[in-house]
Order: structure tokens, then C-alpha cells, then sequence
């Protein structure tokens, strides 16, 4: 059977199809056709989002302190617990942290329960993490948070600027979108503002890599040249906005002349005024921004400065033209729709508005109503941490490693008086901390839906049986609520009747004031809601098509229904680099990597490509830190400190270092970079300066280098510093230690395999510290182990190719100890096409042997990018490479 869905990853939202394959028992996930979001294409995760399901590393039972009780139980054990606490100290006592990761029906009753019947408006999400200086600028500048931009409009631009956003490998189908409109219209142009050069920069024609934190600068700059060459739309401006004369006032005092925004920026002027007069000649421009503008202490400021330049030129509304928020996570935009933010109401209203606050509490026909705005994610968790907050729901997040200064978020958790998880997945940082735990069900069982980031609302469907004891969050909340007492307005049989609810309250007393109004889905019947196509809004009528463009008309969402200039002053991120902190530590995602690994760490295929976490940094900088490639080094900030393998991959500017914000107690003994991230938010948004802080490194000495392959998880590593991925049939640990590189018998023990039949392959010189051992049971293997006191350990790559095979054959087995057939280098390098598994060494020889020029010569013969592409920039990088 086929079913549609939607990809539970990023805001892309792609259409897939779920085709179970019966005799099997396996699911193939393939791209949706018909989907006007992908039209088919998936990325690496998506495509391999088939090795996500089963019930492997499932949280299948509910759990209090350890102990599996029953689900009855344990609801009835929160609920008391929540019921207490309000009653000795008040509603503000407790909370609920919640993401963007849940669906909208499981969104909207957790803000029904917090805001409406509980009384507090202490429910945050981790949106706040992410898109919330995109949600604040919008509201300031249009009145509601509205994305006037669609897809299509990508296709359409003439110009696209990428700003703080890696776009290739966090949003890789609408990468591949633009890349396809530019090979169409190759005169279309692309410019990317970004300190480091990203893979996003292969398809662009300019790169500034600017100086972390100063976009306000060169936003500000660019509204000051745009006035003077007089690329203004008079008219667009007279009647649609305010504000104009105070912003070019505070901009051109600001950003000073062309010399001093280059100064700022950390650009040559040349460039600077190259960019300034490609965006002033392509009036169909988008400026599409994410986490390099978001995550900042001056993060709505840099949303506010970019959208001010398109409403001088009036390129807003327009086909091909508009500011563009990429959201992050899969449902970003319906936690916004619902009200999920600790300061927003439902249905995009305020909480500061009484008029709204009456309406909402009227709709919902609940006993309260929350007054004012609650605690944001930063804040909730110092008060979690000062004991204000005694309780705290976790659902679908794993604040223990995504918040920043997270080592105290942990001591937060430790000290608070009842702390819930729900997640599909045990092992995770923050279940570790929980008092109970509650099985959700995960993609694939959950039913319900997502808005992406053009405003597109798409069904997920479930295909599977839910596993275990697991229950949809919403379910799980209105068990709760109704045993806390509220039982008008919690019972709901399934998610159709609160996507009705929802869909209702969007239309309730709006009158065309808001611009969220899905009031035409208010009504579909259960069947319409099970075929429900995916539809942009608003959809204010029933059988309406969708609204692909907003803000056409000129006419904005605040009282006057003009559009405000806000006036951003620059101000430089929170903490500068000093003598003791000298770089600037910058964090962000890797291509086949979600957020904490909890699910795409379990897919092997995503494993290969970055198989540890790392420190990038400038080759030269790497020399005045005394640390050089491949070796460990440990980064320290003033909150906390990690260690990782040092990187010089050519992609970082001086002065900043990269690490990828993946890695988690659950997959590496240290490489929670969240606990170095200093916990400076935006004034305005409460978001993260996440991509600023200042750190040390140096040198990580240890005494011996290792991995270890096995096909039984390790229950116990004695090593000082481990990351451990998933592969096929097998685990992989890299390893290094500081006393004695381990003896024959240590590799013995950390393999603990207590076969009769357990045969050894192995190599021992004590004196030089070498070890290399491989075990084989039935002339399978088990596992090996390699021990170096450097790290010139032979390549992971053939080695893990052998735990497929049943046997180990005579010229396998003699070349174990050597980790590849002697003489002949057949090591593939590490991962570039993980669909395929093509590595980089075999790139580069077939590229030079054959001397292809284009992604297609490769693929044609090595099929490497032709699934989904994700590794084309990759490929194009090599190629380019190959003919400089
Ligand atoms: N593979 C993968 N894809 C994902 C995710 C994932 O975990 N893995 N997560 C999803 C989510 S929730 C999100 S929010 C998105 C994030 O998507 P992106 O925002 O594209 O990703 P990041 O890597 O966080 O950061 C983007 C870029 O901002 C740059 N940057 C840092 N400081 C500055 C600055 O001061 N100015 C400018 N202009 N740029 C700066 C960084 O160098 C980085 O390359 O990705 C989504 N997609
Ligand atoms: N240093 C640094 N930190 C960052 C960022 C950064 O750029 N740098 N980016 C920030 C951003 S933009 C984001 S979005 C956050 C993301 O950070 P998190 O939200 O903490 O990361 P995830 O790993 O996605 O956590 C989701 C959890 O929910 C579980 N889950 C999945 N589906 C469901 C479900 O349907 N129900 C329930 N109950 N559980 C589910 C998963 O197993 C997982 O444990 O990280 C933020 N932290
Ligand atoms: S781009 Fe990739 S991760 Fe994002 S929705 Fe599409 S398939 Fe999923
Ligand atoms: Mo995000």
C-alpha cells in the first residue's frame, strides 16, 4: 500500500510515499510527484528516513524513576504532580517545553492546556532557538508574522541572496530547485553572506564571507546606497509604509560610508559594492535568510534591516521578490500558527491584547485565560533552574544538549521537583534526567499535519501500527488535562477534530485582520481531512485554492495596514574575542545529520559521510593553537569546553572555528557543543546568540590513537575521549586514551565475546604500543580492533565492508591485520555519496583517469548524485578541483 506523507525533517516539508513491501517487512520511502513542494526530489535524510523506523532504540513503555509502570499510571502520576505544584505555588510553577517538531494538533492542545486551563503562559518551544527573531521581525515590520514568499518564487528571482544560511545542506531540495532554475536561466545570479564557504557557495557568483555578526551593517549599508542611486519606489513607500526617514537616517549614520561597511563586514569594498549594485539592478531579488541572521543578539534587527531594503524598493509581494524566512524545523510555521511561543496566543494573536485574549478564551470556552507572556526557553530554564519552576513537560526536544550553556540547563533539570519527557526514542541526554517518561509515537504512526516554510499545510499520515505502549503527544496531553480535572475541551478522539478546532478559532472573530485564516478547512469532513492536499494559506473559504503569495496588495497587518521601517542601529554580538578566548566559535548542522542523532544517528547511510564530530578551523589559526589536522584538540569557552578532531577543510576564514552541533552524551564521551554556547539572547526574540562565542584551543594530548568495528554494541569502553556511529551490521568507535595504549587483553575484554569458538587474527607489539586484532566466530567477524600511538590507522572503509559478509575468505582474512589487500589502494576515502557509498579517493582517481567535467560524466558511470543529490555540490567541488 502507498501512502502520502511528509517528511518529519527540515521545513522543506517535502511530499513522500510510504510503500510497504509486505513480505519483507520493510518500508520504501520514495518522493511524492505530485508534491508542489519537492515535485518528487528527497535528500539524503529524507531518502533514507526507511532505516529511521522499527523499533530499535524505540521508547516503547511509560517510566517513572526507572521503573516501567503503566501508561495509566503514569499519566495519573504527572497529572497529580502538575496538580500539586499549581496548588502550593501557583500556575507560573509550571511549564511546558515543547518543538517545532510536533504536529500542529499535538501543538495546538498543548497551548490549549498551558495558556487557556492551566493559566500560565510558561510554554516555550524550541522555535525559540530558531525562528523566533524571523517571528519578531516580521511583526514588527508587517504587524503579524506573515512569509509573503512562496517556492516558486525561488525559481522566478533573478537575483537570490542566501544570508546565514546553508542552504545546500540543511534545505538541499530547494537548493536543488535554485540550482535547477539557475542551469536553466543561467543569467540568474546568486550571492551568499556567510563567514565560512559552505557548499552552498558552489552554485553562487558571490560569496562575502562576512565578519560574524555584522549583517546589520551591510543591510544598513545597502539601504543607504539603494537611496542614493535612487533605486526607490516612491510611490510603494508613500502609501504603504512608516518610518522611512528615521531608518535612512539611523542607517546612513551607521553604516558611515562604502569604506567603513567593508571595514565592519570584514569585505573588500570592491565586493561589498558588487553585491550592492547586483541586488540594486535585479528588482525580482528574494533575500532568503535562516540561523546566521536568526541565532544573534541582534537577530530581529538583522531580519528588520534586510526587510527594510525590500520595502524601499517595494519588492515584496511580488512574483519573484519578498524577504524570505527559511524555517528550520518541519513544523516551525504551525507552532506559529497555533501560538506556541511563550509570548503568542493562538491563531496569531497576542497575548498583550486584551480584545484577542477574550476572544480566544470565549472560543475556547476555558475557565482562564494567561494574562501575560510566559518565560522564554533561555529564561525558563534559570528559572527551572532557580527553583521557580518546579515541573516541566519536555515533548519532542532535547534540551540537554540544544540549548546553549546547556551544562547548566542539566543542573536545571537535576534540581527541578518533576521533569516529564515524552520522545519516541530512550537514550537521549534529556530522558536521562526525566522523573517519568512518556512513549510518543513517532513519523510514520502519527497522523496529523505540518506547514513548511512557504505556508504550505500537508498531511502526515500514519503507515504503521503505533510501537509499544507509544501514543500520539496529543493524546498523551489530553489524558492529562483531563485528569488534572479539565474535561470539557480535552476530548478529542482523534486529529481531525482538532485541526477543525484549530481551523475555526483561525477565523473566529478575524473579519480579514489576520492574515492566518484557514477558516475554509473548518469544516472538511473526516475523509477530506485524509486527502487533504497540501494547500497554502490562507484558505479563507471552503474550496478556496490556497494563497501562494502574500502582501500583494500593499496592505499590511497592523493597525494602520501599513508596513514599519524599523530602525536598526548595529551593535556588535554580545562577547568579543579577547587575548584569553581569541576565536570566534561558530555552530551549525552537517548534511546528513539531524539535530541530536536520535534518529538519523541510527541510519547507516547518514553515518558515513561526517563520521565524527570536529573542529574546523583556518589552517593558520590551527598553527597558532598548536593543533594541526587530524589530531584531538579541546575547545573551552567561559561555559564549557569539548573535545574533537581538528579540521583545516579550507571552508573557514580566520578567527572563527566551526563545530557541528550534533554530537551528544548518547554518541561521544564530549562533544556537547551546546555546553560551550554562551546563553547572551536577543533583546527583542529571546533567541540564542548561537553562532558567537568566544573560545580557546588546544592541544587534547593523549598517548594512542584506535577504532573499534563490532557487530555488538559495546556495553562499556574504557577509552579516555570515544564517538561512536552506526553502521551497516556493525558499530563503529574511533577511540584515544592517555596512559598505557591498550594490551591484547584489553582489546579482549572490550570486545567481550565469550565464544567457544572465537578466533583471533592478531598483532601485538607492546613496546611500539601497535595493537591490531580481528575476531572471527564461524569465519564471520565479530569485530576488530586498532591501536596506534598515532593516528595512522588504516582506512575504516574496507574493514566495514567485511561485517556483510557471511564469510571471510582466505585473501580477506590475510589482509585483515593490514586493514585492506595489501598493495592495492582500494580505500574509497571518506563518504561523499552516501546513497551510493562513493567515496571521495575514488572521485578523485576516476575524475583525474577519465578527465569528466561535469556531475553528469560521474554519474553516468559511478551513479554517484543521482539519487538525491545532496553530494552534487560535493562533486561539482572535486571536479573543480580537478581541472585548477
Ligand atoms: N542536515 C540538516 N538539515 C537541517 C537540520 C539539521 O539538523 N541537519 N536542521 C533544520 C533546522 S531546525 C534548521 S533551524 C535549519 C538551519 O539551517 P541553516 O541556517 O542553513 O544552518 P546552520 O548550519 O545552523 O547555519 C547557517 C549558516 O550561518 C552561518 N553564520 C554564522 N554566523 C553568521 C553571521 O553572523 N552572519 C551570516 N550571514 N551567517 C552566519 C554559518 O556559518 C552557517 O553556515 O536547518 C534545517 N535543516
Ligand atoms: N549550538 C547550537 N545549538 C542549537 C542550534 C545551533 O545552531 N547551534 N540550533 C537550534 C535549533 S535551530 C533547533 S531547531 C534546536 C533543535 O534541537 P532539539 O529539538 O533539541 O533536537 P532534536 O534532536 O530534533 O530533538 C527532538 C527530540 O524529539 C524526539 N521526537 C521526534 N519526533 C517526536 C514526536 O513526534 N514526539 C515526541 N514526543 N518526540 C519526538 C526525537 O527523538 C528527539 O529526541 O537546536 C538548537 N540548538
Ligand atoms: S529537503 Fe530533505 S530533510 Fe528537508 S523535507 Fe525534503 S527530504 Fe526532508
Ligand atoms: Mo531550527
Amino acid at each position: 500500500m502507498n501512502i502520502r506523507t511528509t517528511c518529519p525533517y527540515c521545513g522543506v516539508g517535502c511530499g513522500v510515499i510510504a510503500q510497504a513491501d509486505t513480505d519483507r517487512g520493510t518500508i520504501k520511502i520514495s518522493g511524492d510527484t505530485a508534491h508542489p513542494s519537492n515535485y518528487g526530489r528527497l535528500c539524503s535524510k529524507g531518502s533514507a528516513l526507511g532505516q529511521t523506523l522499527g523499533a530499535d532504540g524505540r521508547l516503547l513503555h511509560p517510566e517513572i524513576n526507572g521503573q516501567r509502570v503503566s501508561m495509566d499510571a503514569a499519566l495519573s502520576h504527572v497529572a497529580a504532580g502538575f496538580k500539586r505544584i499549581i496548588a502550593e505555588h501557583g500556575p507560573d510553577a509550571v511549564a511546558l517545553y515543547v518543538s517545532g517538531q510536533l504536529l500542529t494538533e499535538d501543538y495546538y492542545v498543548a497551548n490549549k492546556l498551558m495558556k487557556g486551563f492551566i493559566g500560565t503562559a510558561n510554554i516555550d518551544t524550541n522555535s525559540r532557538l530558531c525562528m523566533s527573531s524571523a517571528v519578531a521581525g516580521h511583526k514588527r515590520a508587517f504587524g503579524e508574522d506573515v512569509v509573503p514568499v512562496c517556492y516558486e518564487d525561488l525559481e522566478l528571482a533573478d537575483l537570490i541572496v542566501l544570508v546565514g544560511s546553508n542552504t545546500a545542506w540543511c534545505h538541499p531540495v530547494l537548493f536543488q530547485r535554485i540550482a535547477q532554475a539557475k542551469q536553466q536561466r543561467p543569467e540568474m545570479k546568486i550571492v551568499v553572506v556567510d563567514p565560512r564557504r559552505t557548499m552552498t557557495c558552489e552554485i553562487a557568483d558571490l560569496h562575502l564571507p562576512v565578519r560574524s555578526g555584522s549583517d546589520v551593517w551591510l543591510f544598513n549599508g545597502l539601504l543607504a546606497y539603494l537611496h542614493e542611486h535612487g533605486h526607490i519606489a516612491n510611490d510603494f513607500v508613500a502609501s504603504h509604509t512608516e518610518g522611512f526617514e528615521e531608518v535612512l537616517r539611523i542607517a546612513r549614520d551607521s553604516a558611515g560610508d562604502l569604506k567603513q561597511v567593508a571595514t565592519a563586514c570584514g569585505i573588500d569594498t570592491e565586493r561589498l559594492l558588487r553585491f550592492y549594485r547586483m541586488f540594486a539592478d535585479h528588482p525580482r531579488v528574494i533575500t532568503a535568510f535562516s540561523m546566521g541572521v536568526n541565532q544573534s543578539s541582534a537577530g530581529t534587527d538583522k531580519v528588520n534591516s534586510i526587510i527594510n531594503c525590500h520595502l524601499l524598493t517595494g519588492r515584496i509581494g511580488q512574483p519573484g521578490a519578498g524577504p524570505f524566512s527559511i524555517t528550520g524545523q518541519p513544523n516551525a510555521m504551525g507552532g506559529r500558527e497555533v501560538g506556541g511561543l511563550a509570548n503568542m496566543l493562538a491563531a496569531h494573536m497576542d497575548i498583550e491584547d486584551a480584545s484577542h485574549r477574550e476572544l480566544v478564551q470565549t472560543f475556547w470556552r476555558s475557565p482562564r485565560i494567561a494574562e501575560r507572556g510566559g518565560l522564554k526557553a533561555v529564561d525558563l530554564f534559570d528559572a527551572i533552574h532557580a527553583g521557580k519552576v518546579k515541573a516541566v513537560w519536555i515533548m519532542a526536544t532535547n534540551p540537554v544538549v540544544s540549548l546553549p550553556d546547556a551544562d547548566k540547563v542539566k543542573e536545571a533539570l537535576r534540581r527541578c521537583e518533576l521533569v516529564v519527557v515524552s520522545d519516541c526514542f530512550s537514550g537521549t541526554d534529556t530522558n536521562a534526567l526525566a522523573h517519568v517518561l512518556l512513549p510518543a509515537a513517532g513519523w510514520g504512526e502519527k497522523d496529523g499535519t505540518v506547514t513548511n516554510s512557504e505556508r504550505r499545510i500537508s498531511r502526515q499520515r500514519a503507515f504503521q501500527p503505533l510501537s509499544g505502549e507509544a501514543r500520539p503527544d496529543w493524546w498523551l496531553m489530553c489524558e492529562v488535562a483531563r485528569r488534572m480535572g479539565f474535561d470539557d475541551g480535552f476530548n478529542y478522539d482523534n486529529a481531525h477534530e482538532i485541526f477543525l478546532e484549530h481551523a475555526a478559532l483561525s477565523t473566529f472573530g478575524n473579519d480579514g485582520e489576520r492574515a492566518f485564516d484557514i477558516g475554509g478547512l473548518a469544516k472538511i469532513t473526516s475523509t477530506e481531512y485524509d486527502d487533504l492536499a497540501p494547500i497554502q494559506w490562507p484558505v479563507p473559504e471552503r474550496n478556496h485554492p490556497g494563497t501562494p503569495r502574500l502582501l500583494e496588495s500593499g496592505r499590511f497587518y497592523r493597525r494602520n495596514h501599513r508596513a514599519r521601517f524599523v530602525p536598526t542601529a548595529p551593535r556588535a554580538p554580545a562577547h568579543k574575542a579577547d587575548a584569553e578566548f581569541p576565536w570566534i566559535l561558530n555552530t551549525g548542522r552537517i548534511r546528513d545529520q539531524w539535530h541530536t542523532m536520535s534518529r538519523t544517528g541510527r541510519a547507516p547511510q547518514l553515518s558515513s559521510h561526517l563520521p565524527e564530530p570536529y573542529i574546523d578551523m583556518h589552517a593558520q589559526d590551527a598553527l597558532l593553537s598548536a593543533v594541526s589536522d587530524g589530531q584531538l584538540a579541546r575547545v573551552e569557552t567561559q561555559w564549557g569546553a569539548l573535545v574533537a578532531r581538528v579540521k583545516t577543510s579550507g571552508e573557514m576564514p580566520r578567527g572563527s572555528i566551526f563545530v557541528p552541533i550534533h554530537w551528544n552524551g548518547a554518541f561521544a564521551s564530549d562533544a556537547r557543543v551546546g555546553a560551550l554556547v554562551n546563553p547572551v539572547v536577543d533583546p527583542v526574540s529571546g533567541e540564542p546568540e548561537f553562532k558567537h562565542t568566544p573560545a580557546r584551543v588546544m592541544p587534547f594530548p593523549v598517548n594512542w590513537h584506535g577504532f573499534i568495528l563490532t557487530r555488538t554494541p559495546l556495553a562499556t569502553l574504557d577509552a579516555t575521549w570515544w564517538t561512536a556511529i552506526q553502521g551497516v551490521q556493525f558499530m563503529r568507535y574511533e577511540i584515544a586514551g592517555r596512559g598505557r595504549p591498550p594490551s591484547v587483553e584489553w582489546a579482549h575484554q572490550a570486545l567481550q565475546v565469550n565464544h567457544a569458538d572465537a578466533d583471533w587474527v592478531e598483532f601485538s607489539d607492546p613496546a611500539s604500543g601497535l595493537y591490531r586484532g580481528a575476531l572471527l566466530v564461524d569465519e564471520r567477524i565479530e569485530g576488530c580492533v586498532f591501536i596506534s600511538p598515532r593516528t595512522d590507522l588504516p582506512s575504516r572503509t574496507w574493514l566495514s565492508n567485511l561485517f556483510a559478509k557471511k564469510r571471510i575468505g582466505n585473501a580477506d582474512r590475510a589482509s585483515l591485520l593490514n586493514g585492506g589487500p595489501t598493495g592495492a589502494s582500494e580505500d574509497p576515502g571518506p563518504m561523499v555519496c552516501s546513497c551510493f557509498g562513493v567515496g571521495r579517493n575514488t572521485l578523485c582517481k576516476a575524475i583525474a583517469q577519465n578527465q569528466w567535467k561535469t556531475p553528469q560524466d560521474v554519474g553516468v558511470k559511478l551513479k554517484a548524485g543521482t539519487n538525491c543529490g545532496s553530494c552534487l555540490p560535493e562533486i561539482k567541488t572535486l571536479l573543480k578541483q580537478s581541472l585548477g
